[in-house]
């Protein structure tokens, strides 16, 4: 799903075996990290979200995540073999000369590339199956659920996100991290939905309005993914 190449396949190996051997190959092997390309156009969650939002979204804020996660690699190289979960999961895995920026854009790029397979022009508009039932069990509604989750985003101080998780006991709860913070760090075991409250996921459409922002948010939700990840443990 995060489309990070393997460290050292194929002809990257062969390359990265010859003494001395700085080639195009071998510096590709060095950034393991890529943006993932999105399922649909910039355009195609109008009038939700501006297609220029999207865009300078994903090339520019996503994409320098993807640039300073592989910076990271340059001084921490075994990060580069690494499952992205369990490093998120566990940052003290993490040598402390690169914790921050592990935690900061390997984190900004899950969270992202997470967000954008979370959202499609067209899909369900509302949960079924078990996601559903799980949902109306622990909040009450999905209303309900919709609620909660603008309460936490609207209450997020700053910078951050919202989360339906499924956390340690296996219970349905809904969270917010502060910057680029996971869910995986608060030992979620299944992440279902989470939307960006950064200013820059937002502010070009709808200013200081958040709240706004969110209501048409859930126009966008890919609730055939979210089915999807509350059957996936991470
Ligand atoms: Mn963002």
């Amino acid at each position: 799903m995060l489309h990070r190449r393997h460290f050292l396949t194929g002809a990257a190996a062969v390359a990265a075996s010859l003494p001395l051997a700085r080639t195009a190959w071998a510096q590709e092997a060095a950034k393991p990290f890529t943006l993932p390309k999105l399922s649909y156009p910039y355009e195609a969650l109008e009038p939700h979200i501006d297609a220029q939002t999207m865009n300078i979204h994903h090339t520019r804020h996503h994409q320098a995540y993807v640039n300073a996660a592989n910076a990271a690699v340059e001084r921490w190289p075994a990060l580069a073999s690494m499952k992205i979960e369990d490093v998120l999961r566990d940052l003290s895995k993490a040598p402390d000369a690169v914790r921050t920026s592990v935690r900061n854009n390997v984190g900004g790029h899950w969270n992202h590339a997470f967000f954008w397979e979370l959202m499609t022009p067209g899909g369900a508009k509302d949960p079924g199956g078990d996601l559903r039932a799980a949902i109306d069990q622990a909040f009450g509604s999905v209303d309900k659920l919709k609620e909660r989750m603008n309460q936490a985003a609207v209450g997020r101080f700053g910078s951050g996100w919202a989360w339906l998780i499924v956390d340690k006991a296996g219970k349905l709860d809904v969270v917010s991290t502060a910057n680029q913070d996971t869910p995986l760090e608060l030992g979620a075991r299944s992440v279902v939905l989470g939307v960006d409250v950064w200013e820059h996921a937002y502010y070009l459409k709808y200013q200081n309005r958040r709240p706004d922002y969110l209501a048409a948010w859930w126009n966008t939700v890919n609730w055939t993914k979210a089915s999807e990840n509350f059957g996936r443990n991470l």
